[in-house]
């Protein structure tokens, strides 16, 4: 049974989370496969707001299985906290939710620790969420980390969890206000808690491949915040693109048969680092503030700027998308005049491609393509495709071509019955 694959295309908060609500429906099994409780998917289903961060946003059908792979992160209090907080919003969780023995425990002490590097970067911090992904990735790729299946052999867990706060101690000093004890304490009462949740999620997702289960694949950030293709050192400390579906969930790469990459009308960016096509003027105020680009996670205010086309045919290249759902079309409604990045320029000379060094973005101009916008007419809470306005339609048509991936779905509104399917 093929597997679907949703994904950021740009730099995150493009609406994956509303996609992936949608598409449940028709699918077993919701598996998030990197990342961590940095990610903020926010839902909007019969009246309700819904905010997921390392949960998967298959809860919300009451149907779907959900799993958190072997490629995330997992920050034991958070995944609890937001279990009882989506309860009390009236979703049933009891045996829909599971995480992988293989994913990497974040301590509080990487949550520290993270704070204290962007300190230490000063000027150039990289604007983290400072839930500690960076420090947990990094201890990973320094087999210092601790697995989630560490938790149930207690001596051994103690001893690796000291050797950890141990070498953060001696970097850092009296600069780490932390208390081993305590953290340590607590963990011996989730070991206990956690024990039903956890399972070896390579058998599981074998078992559900043979037994020709649906299985949708969530994607948390978006490629531009790949440790490899994003604008490194700008970056999440995860594969989050297609490289991070087959590490992060151990799929058969050939049950993937359909990648959506999900593109806002206009690129928005949270964090430091550079952004070709960011608006510092009243077209980016009004994106900001019309498109509500608050950070789900942090609840900070989202960069704003036009739609970068060499952003998105860059991500193309590497994810290989088979569809693309455009989302928050509706916010610019009201805007006369639209435009669109499709080439860069450095010191005259035109180029198309995507550059690895960030010194040569820094001197990119954007090329743009003027459109008409559709003042007076309004996309948002469009029913029909073909009932938006002849201008919103030629916007979506023009990206298409653009990038030669089918625009499927085109978001008009936050809400699960705001997307509309073309086709
Ligand atoms: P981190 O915390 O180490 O992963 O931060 C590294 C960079 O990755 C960016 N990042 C994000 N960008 C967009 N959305 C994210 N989730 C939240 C949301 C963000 C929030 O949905 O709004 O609430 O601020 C997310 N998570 C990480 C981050 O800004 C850094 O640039
Ligand atoms: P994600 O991280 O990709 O899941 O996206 P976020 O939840 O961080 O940010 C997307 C925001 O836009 C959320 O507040 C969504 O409710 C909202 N949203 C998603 N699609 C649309 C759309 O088509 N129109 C409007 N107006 N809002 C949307
Ligand atoms: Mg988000």
């Amino acid at each position: 049974m093929p597997t679907t694959v949703v994904l950021g295309a740009i730099w995150g908060d493009e609406g994956k989370g509303k996609l992936v609500d949608i598409l449940c429906n028709s699918f077993d099994i919701c598996a998030r496969c990197a990342g961590g409780n940095n990610a903020g998917h926010t839902i909007v289903a019969n009246g309700v707001t819904y905010d997921f961060h390392i949960l998967p946003s298959g809860l919300v059908n009451p149907k779907c299985v959900n799993l958190i792979g072997s490629g995330c992160v997992v920050h034991v209090p958070s995944f609890f906290q937001e279990l009882e907080n989506v309860q009390k919003k009236g979703l049933s969780t009891e045996d829909r939710i599971y995480i992988s023995d293989r994913a990497h425990l974040v301590f509080d002490l990487h949550q520290l620790v993270d704070g204290l590097e962007e300190v230490e970067l000063g000027a150039q911090n990289i604007g983290t969420t400072r839930k500690g992904i960076g420090p947990t990735y990094s201890t990973k790729a320094a087999r210092s980390g601790i697995r989630v299946y560490e938790l149930f052999n207690w001596p051994e867990f103690e001893k690796r969890f000291r050797t950890l706060a141990h070498g953060y101690k001696k970097r850092f000093g009296d600069l780490l206000e932390y208390d081993e004890a305590e953290e340590l304490e607590r963990y011996k009462k989730y070991a206990e808690i956690l024990r039903p949740f956890v399972i070896d999620a390579v058998v599981f997702i074998a078992d559900a491949q043979k037994k020709n289960a649906r299985i949708l694949v969530e994607g948390a950030n978006a490629l531009m915040l790949d440790i490899d293709y994003g604008t490194y050192p700008y970056v999440t400390s995860s594969n989050t693109g297609i490289g991070g579906v087959l590490t992060g969930l151990a799929i058969s790469p050939f049950n993937l048969k359909s990648v959506i990459g999900v593109v806002k009308a206009y690129t928005t960016r949270v964090g430091a680092g550079p952004f070709v096509t960011e608006q510092l003027n009243e077209i980016g105020e009004h994106l900001q503030s019309v498109g509500r680009e608050w950070g789900v996670t942090t609840g900070r205010k989202r960069r704003c700027g036009w739609l970068d086309l060499v952003v998105a045919r860059y991500s193309h290249s590497i994810n290989y998308y088979t569809s693309i759902n455009l989302t928050k079309l509706d916010i610019l409604d009201g805007l006369v005049e639209l435009k669109i990045a499709i080439a860069y320029k450095i010191d005259g000379i035109e180029f198309d491609s995507f550059p690895a060094d960030l010194t040569l973005l820094e001197k990119v101009e954007p090329v743009y393509h003027t459109m008409p916008g559709w003042p007076g007419k309004a996309t948002a809470n469009a029913t029909s495709y073909y009932d938006l306005p002849k201008a919103a339609r030629d916007y979506v048509d023009y990206i298409e071509t653009f990038l030669g991936v089918p625009v499927d779905y085109v978001g008009v509104g936050p809400s699960r019955d705001n997307m509309l399917k073309r086709g």
